[in-house]
């Protein structure tokens, strides 16, 4: 059994930044991730993450309702449509325009974009706006990573994100419900914090096409939608960029969308969720400040007024 692999981790085992992390090393990024017994180590004796956040467990969700219901609009907007429609999607060969205020700009093949990157497992909470959420075990490499070795120019102050825009493909976006691409950014010390992830699996394997195949951000602090999919362009820019969801509805969905029970929806509460995958449908539990990150995330928002940047 390799060392990274440890079932045994107790919360006396890892430094406090592993236990908010909860990281599990597995490998260098070689292209390919191996069939990793993720399914084992994830079996609810999560004691690292219980003694981060005072949740009794973040047990991962089920891996067919982690792929069974998603919001991926370019392929539908029914839950069930990703996972039915998502293989139309090529993913081989993939890349990434990284360009903007960076010393390295390039049109990079994912290959690139991952060699040498430490992929590790990180099991997050995900909360949609919608008020539902899962447990996910990612497999990724910090976006800072990615951002240090292109190296960001000192006026650069976000990141924006794009989407892949293939009609052919992707046949939601036939339709205009939303303004294609996909867009999604973040403020720039955001994008560095080392709980932002790029993604490349979950529970082990290759992601998914329906979770966002072959390169999505994932942003655990957030609402379900700053984790954009798909993603070919990565730009670095002076000015906080449009994002998807703000250009639709403005009143409904911020550019900070950081998870707050006290701060509701206008047409819902944010004050619970539904955890899918336990009990017929879903447990209902608190939603935590910041989805349970606020001891790492707080200060970034320090003397922001929440309600208004929300
Ligand atoms: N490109 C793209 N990215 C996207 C979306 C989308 O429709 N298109 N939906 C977002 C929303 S609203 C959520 S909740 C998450 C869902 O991620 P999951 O299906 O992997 O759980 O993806 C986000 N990223
Ligand atoms: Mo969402």
């Amino acid at each position: 059994m390799p060392k990274w692999f440890r079932p045994d981790l107790t919360e006396n085992d890892v430094t406090p930044e592993e236990i908010y992390l909860n990281r599990r090393k597995f490998m260098k990024a070689a292209g390919v991730l191996p069939l990793f017994p993720a399914l084992a180590a994830c079996d609810g004796q999560d004691t690292s993450a219980k003694a981060a956040t005072g949740e009794n467990t973040l047990k991962p969700t089920p891996y067919e309702d982690i792929t069974g219901y998603n919001n991926f609009y370019e392929f539908g907007v029914n839950k069930s449509d990703p996972a039915r429609e998502a293989h139309r999607l090529t993913t081989k060969p993939w890349h990434v325009t990284i360009d903007g205020l960076v010393e390295k700009p390039g049109v990079y093949p994912l290959e690139d974009v991952l060699k040498g990157m430490d992929i590790e497992e990180r099991i997050y909470r995900f909360r949609c706006v919608e008020a539902w959420s899962m447990v996910i075990p990612w497999n990724g490499f910090m976006l800072r990573d990615l951002l240090k070795r292109v190296g960001v120019k000192p006026e650069a102050k976000y990141v924006a994100f794009e989407t892949l825009h293939r009609p052919e493909e992707m046949p939601g976006q036939k339709y205009p419900v939303l303004k294609w691409p996909y867009r999604e950014g973040l403020r720039l010390d955001e994008a560095m914090h080392p709980l932002t992830l790029l993604a490349t699996g979950l529970y082990g394997k290759p992601m998914p096409n329906q979770n966002g195949a072959p390169i999505r951000l994932v942003v655990p602090w957030k609402y379900g939608f700053k984790s954009i999919k798909s993603i070919v362009r990565i730009s670095l820019v002076k000015e906080q960029p449009p994002n998807t969801w703000n250009m639709m509805q403005p009143d409904e969905y911020g550019f900070y969308a950081n998870v707050n029970p006290n701060v509701s929806h206008p047409r819902w509460s944010q004050a619970t969720e539904r955890r899918l995958g336990e009990g017929l449908f879903g447990k209902r539990v608190p939603t935590l400040m910041f989805n349970g990150y606020e001891k790492e995330v707080a200060h970034l928002y320090k003397g922001m007024d929440l309600r208004k940047f929300y």
